[in-house]
């Protein structure tokens, strides 16, 4: 299989050495663990029962850099729930990015960021924004998460059909990102080198990835690790269903995250190679 995309510079770089020159705490340390797990995986847990969150936590927790939540889907949420999270992710060294996908204006994602039932600046290293509403929803979430040494991602693409953010909007979802520093806004959920016009070393995480699927019944779109890390140039390789999915005992997800994880960081390795 043939990279798709020309090497992005970046990219061509181990992410130890990425590590050394990101202004951004979080971001330093997601490239310096990713480097020292060897992994480049990021487990995302879709499940409405906390004790069921923790079961696959625990069994994906060897393999992953980092672990992805929806903390509104929780039934049974309690604080103890994300101090347990907190605790394991400190115990097997991942990060923990509350997927939120904030979509508001300023004021009111500052709000949601840091209060209600989830206090989501608290326990989560990274979380996500829709450039949709203009700068200043990186603004508030920056008043939030900036002084607590938070990363924030900007949804530039997405994996599911039909979606519109594609052409200008990924564009100035980029020029946002720029315009914001890398000092807060780290990278994007995109689907691939969205910043492959400038030099400039953003992270982008890639949901929708599966090695069997090729979708679901409701518009999500899955490419293996390879077409990912290799032929697109991503950083992060975002896996549910794929993982927590499959049948069998704790033994089997950590297998199949294990195989993940392994396809992932060998595209990787492959790219430096290639570069
Ligand atoms: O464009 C996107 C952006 C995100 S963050 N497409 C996505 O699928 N996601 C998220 O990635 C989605 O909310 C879900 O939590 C995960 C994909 O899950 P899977 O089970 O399809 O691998």
């Amino acid at each position: 299989m043939s990279r798709t995309i020309a090497p992005h510079p970046p990219t061509t770089k181990p992410y130890a050495v990425r590590a050394d020159a990101h202004p951004n705490p979080t971001a330093k340390r997601l490239l310096k663990l990713m480097d020292r797990k060897k992994s480049n995986l990021c487990v995302s847990i879709d499940v409405t029962k906390c004790e069921d969150a923790l079961e696959i936590v625990r069994r994906v927790a060897p393999a992953v850099c980092m672990v992805k939540t929806h903390i509104d889907i929780m039934e049974d949420f309690t604080p103890a729930f994300t101090a347990e999270l907190a605790r394991l992710a400190d115990e097997h060294d991942f990060l923990i990015f509350e997927d939120r996908k904030f979509a508001d204006i300023g004021n009111t994602v500052a709000l949601q960021y840091s209060s209600g039932v989830h206090r989501i600046a608290e326990w989560s290293h990274i979380t996500n924004a829709h450039p949709l509403p203009g700068p200043g929803i990186v603004t508030g979430l920056g008043k939030v998460g900036k002084p607590l040494d938070r990363a924030l991602l900007l949804l530039a693409e997405m994996s599911s059909a039909g979606n519109l953010a594609v052409g200008d909007y990924t564009r100035q979802a980029v020029q946002m990102a720029r315009d914001a520093g890398r000092d807060w806004v780290v990278g994007f959920i995109a689907m691939g080198r969205v910043d492959s016009d400038g030099d400039d070393d953003f992270l982008v995480l890639t949901p929708g990835v599966g090695l069997v699927a090729k979708g679901d019944a409701l518009g999500q779109q899955y490419r293996t690790p390879r077409q990912v890390v290799y032929d697109s140039g991503c950083d992060v390789i975002i896996v549910g269903r794929g993982i927590y999915g499959i049948e069998g005992d704790a033994a089997a997800v950590l297998a199949e995250a294990e195989k993940y994880r392994a396809e992932g960081w060998k595209a990787y390795e492959d790219r430096l190679i290639q570069a």
